[in-house]
């Protein structure tokens, strides 16, 4: 057995129970009848990942003994991978074994399933397309590994408190976290501060030498990455800090033992906690120290540990792709340079050459603030030596700017990598841009952008560099155990191949003319419906009505997002009912659902909170509405929330400023799961109304370049609000403190940005909106060709599988192999 090939237990109900029931008695040390819903869970959990374990080790073994392959490291500061369970026992074929076990065992596995936290190591769109992403890798069997951090806390627990958000602290782990394996042995050192200085070494020739002033060891956290009933198991290796003996060896020794305790808390304060800002940098020295701490470990362990013993760093290109996950991992380029020149011994040309055929970078925004910039002297003080290489990679590149444009000084400046306002800073966009070997943005029409703006001066440069992967969404996840309702239909009406090839959908075409067909798919989302209901009931003690058009709109909460323009529709939809002015017994009843975390520093965001529950609230008891609009707003909307709530939705809201959403994703999940969209011509909407056709998409509102005339002619939004009687009256109730208890105050902010600022034209689309929806109310009105649309939308959608967009990444950038 010590060297032989893994087994697993047989997929048996009884060899299950067996492992099951093993777990529980040697894993927790209770007897099933003694045992809590945590230790069942946490024993189903583990009997789970053991038979996942022999993949695990084969898929590693096959890596090390077949020639060796370049591989993908992909580095991302966030994975939000939600619950782990039924991903693992899907991937194995296990779910009804493990069922039918449980049932042995006197045990409702649905129980254990809602014990689980899943693990919100993300913030949002990025953080779960890493997840998205990282499935898809293992699905297609593309060899790579992907690295992170292993946050204590995760994205905050979102309540609300008299209608205002507040944050409580992510104890994710506090109950045992079963999936992550823990290899204290393979530590790896991070250092940090100190100072640098010439030597000379024994060659005669002069080189820096770091002496770091602090470090820490990085934890190796491996958690497992089963690809889709392939037989791979792929590794998410994140990174918890600990403090190294060294570290407070001088403080114990000088006595004084609580001191020394604190300094160890300090330095495991490194990977405590995720940053909750997902758009404006805070530029806090914490953060700049994770992103530090989880790539320097990354790239050691991959060099160290990854590649075999006599590996010569020359050949690193041949072996590795690091894909950098937004701007996050960035420090990565100069981390491996300072490798190559301080610990190889290689000249800058030779290390230089090396590292710009290693990295390639994904942008994920367009808004200019969230563009991260970290001050020279904040870098200085914490990675002295990094910043020292940096500088010289700048030093280089503008010069070769001077002689590519001369006389054109001012170009060089906007480039530079170092800017120097408002404050002496790094750019590490352009640092990024400048080290590797493709830039991509995440959907056809961002990229289109981030050449002409962004990042224009770049592309001019470089045009060859720049290309286009549009986002995607597992389909295991989001549609095979998010709905297993549509998906049983599916398959029984063209096979079960979908799963793992997404395009396949297409076969659903001819099916949306089928009347048996359309009846199946309604009955499907009628029974998403109830099971949302169920679900909101018991979490929130919230009571959806029912027969109501489910209106959907969940997302982090930003201006540019617009929730305030959906708030501003729901005003209006209520004065129209309340005025008298529709009867309502003639109008299409609506729900209308919101899901919305706000940074805990984003004051305009919470004020958006704010007011939506209290609109939720003053509209859900008004008489007068008569049970024609209702509007929930359940708190703390994750993975786990959104794979029952997108499901039940008819509508799909996805009505960002054009040119501000660089993709989105849940878009493609409602797509997939048979919502209508109303959106604007901005990031993946394009593509997604492109696929379904024009037809089967609600769009509205100004396009990228009309905007961009707007704003360049002046824009006064005072002017909408003076023009249009009926943005008037809605303005006007929520500013009469009508929502709020007649408290005008609690909403002059509000108010006051919308009037007089603005800034992401939600009065200037505000008009085309209500005209949009008001189509949309008509068209739920004909059921039968709104089932028509929707089944449209599936069948066309296939494209937004991670598994093509992975498929393009490895085509267009990285080129590794992929099969099992
Ligand atoms: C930025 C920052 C700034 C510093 C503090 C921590 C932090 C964490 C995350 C971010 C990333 C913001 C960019 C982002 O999430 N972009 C979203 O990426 C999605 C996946 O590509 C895309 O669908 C969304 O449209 C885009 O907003």
């Amino acid at each position: 057995l010590a060297n032989g090939p893994v087994i697993s237990p047989p997929h048996t109900v009884d060899a299950f129970v067996k492992a099951f029931l093993h777990e529980l008695n040697f894993g927790q040390g209770v007897p099933l009848s003694r045992s809590s819903v945590n230790d069942q869970y946490l024993a189903l959990a583990r009997t789970v990942r053991s038979y996942l374990m022999a993949r695990w080790l084969e898929t590693a073994r096959r890596r090390r003994t077949d020639k060796p392959a370049k591989m993908v490291g992909y580095l991302s500061a966030e994975y939000l991978l939600g619950r782990q369970l039924d991903n693992a026992l899907l991937a194995t074929e296990l779910t009804d074994i493990a069922t039918e076990a449980m049932v042995a065992c006197g045990i409702e596995i649905d129980d254990l399933r809602q014990q689980e936290v899943e693990p919100g190591l993300g913030n949002g769109g990025l953080g779960r397309l890493a997840a998205c992403f990282i499935d898809s890798m293992a699905t297609l069997g593309a060899s790579s590994i992907a690295y992170g951090i292993r946050y204590e806390y995760g994205i905050f627990q979102q309540t609300f408190v008299d209608n205002r958000q507040v944050e409580k602290p992510d104890a994710w782990l506090s109950m045992g976290g079963p999936w992550g394996v823990v290899h204290p042995e393979m530590e790896v050192p991070v250092n940090f501060g100190g100072h640098v200085e010439t030597y000379v070494g024994e060659d005669g020739r002069e080189r820096r030498r770091w002496t770091p002033a602090w470090g820490v060891m990085a934890l190796r956290y491996n958690y497992m990455v089963p690809g889709y009933q392939n037989g791979v198991v792929n590794t998410l290796r994140l990174w918890r800090a600990r403090a190294t003996e060294s570290f407070d060896l001088h403080i114990f020794n000088a006595g004084d033992y609580a001191e020394a305790v604190r300094a160890q808390t300090f330095a495991e304060n490194i990977s405590k906690v995720l940053y909750p800002e997902d758009s404006t940098p805070q530029g806090k020295e914490l953060r700049l120290q994770q992103q530090y701490f989880f790539v320097a470990a990354s790239i050691k362990d991959f060099i160290q540990h990854t590649m075999p013993k006599d590996f010569d760093v020359r050949d690193l290109p041949e072996r590795i792709i690091f894909q950098l996950n937004d701007t996050h991992p960035v420090i990565g380029i100069p981390e491996l340079m300072r490798i190559l020149l301080d610990e190889h011994d290689l000249e800058w040309e030779e290390a230089w050459a090396i590292t710009k055929q290693c990295f390639a970078y994904t942008c994920h925004t367009l808004l200019p603030e969230a563009l991260e910039v970290w001050p020279v002297s904040l870098m200085e003080r914490l990675l002295p030596r990094h910043m020292e290489i940096i500088y010289r990679i700048n030093e280089d590149f503008v010069a070769e700017l001077r002689e590519t444009y001369p006389g054109d000084e001012l170009r060089v400046r906007r480039m530079s990598i170092i800017a120097d306002h408002p404050e002496r800073s790094v750019r590490m966009a352009h640092l990024a841009t400048v080290a590797s070997v493709k830039v991509n943005g995440v959907a056809a029409l961002h990229s289109e952008l981030l050449k002409e703006k962004v990042l224009n001066d770049f592309s001019e440069l470089w045009p060859e560099r720049f290309t286009n992967v549009t986002n995607g969404v597992t389909p295991r996840r989001f549609i095979k155990l998010s709905n297993p309702e549509q998906s049983k239909l599916i398959s029984d009406t063209i096979g079960k191949g979908w799963v793992a090839n997404l395009d396949r959908l297409e076969e659903l075409v001819g099916y949306a003319d089928d009347a048996d067909f359309r009846e199946k798919f309604r009955a499907v989302k009628a029974h998403n419906k109830t099971r949302i209901r169920n679900v909101l009931v018991s979490r929130d003690g919230i009571a959806l009505p029912e027969g109501h058009l489910l209106d959907v709109m969940v997302k982090r909460l930003h201006e540019y997002k617009r929730q305030s323009l959906k708030l501003l529709h729901i005003v209006t939809l209520y004065d129209r009912l309340i005025s008298g002015e529709v009867e309502p017994s003639t109008v299409t009843p609506r729900t209308v659902v919101f899901g919305a975390k706000a940074a805990p520093g984003y004051a305009m965001a919470k004020e958006t909170i704010f007011l939506i529950n209290s609109v939720a609230q003053t509209v859900n008891n008004d008489p007068r509405v008569d049970g024609r609009l209702f509007v929930a707003f359940p708190p703390n909307y994750n993975v786990t929330l959104a794979e029952k709530l997108i499901p039940a939705a008819d509508l799909s809201e996805q009505i960002s400023l054009a040119g501000k959403e660089a993709s989105g994703t849940g878009n493609m999940k409602f797509a997939l799961n048979g919502a209508l969209t109303i959106g604007t011509d901005d990031g993946a909407n394009v593509e997604i109304r492109q696929l379904v056709g024009d037809e089967n998409f609600f769009l509205f509102g100004m396009t990228e370049p009309e905007v961009a005339e707007l704003q360049a002619k002046g824009y006064r939004p005072g002017e909408y609000y003076e023009r249009d009687p009926q943005l008037r009256r809605a303005i006007d109730l929520i500013a009469s403190g009508h929502f709020t208890k007649g408290s005008r105050d609690a909403v002059s902010s509000f108010v006051g940005d919308l009037l007089y600022n603005d800034r992401f034209l939600a009065l200037a689309d505000y008009a085309a909106y209500i005209e949009a929806q008001d189509k949309v109310e008509a068209a739920y009105g004909d059921q039968d060709n709104w089932s028509r649309m929707a089944i449209l939308n599936v069948a066309r959608t296939g494209f937004f599988s991670s598994d093509r967009s992975i498929r393009d990444y490895i085509d267009r950038i990285w080129h590794v192999k992929t099969g099992v």
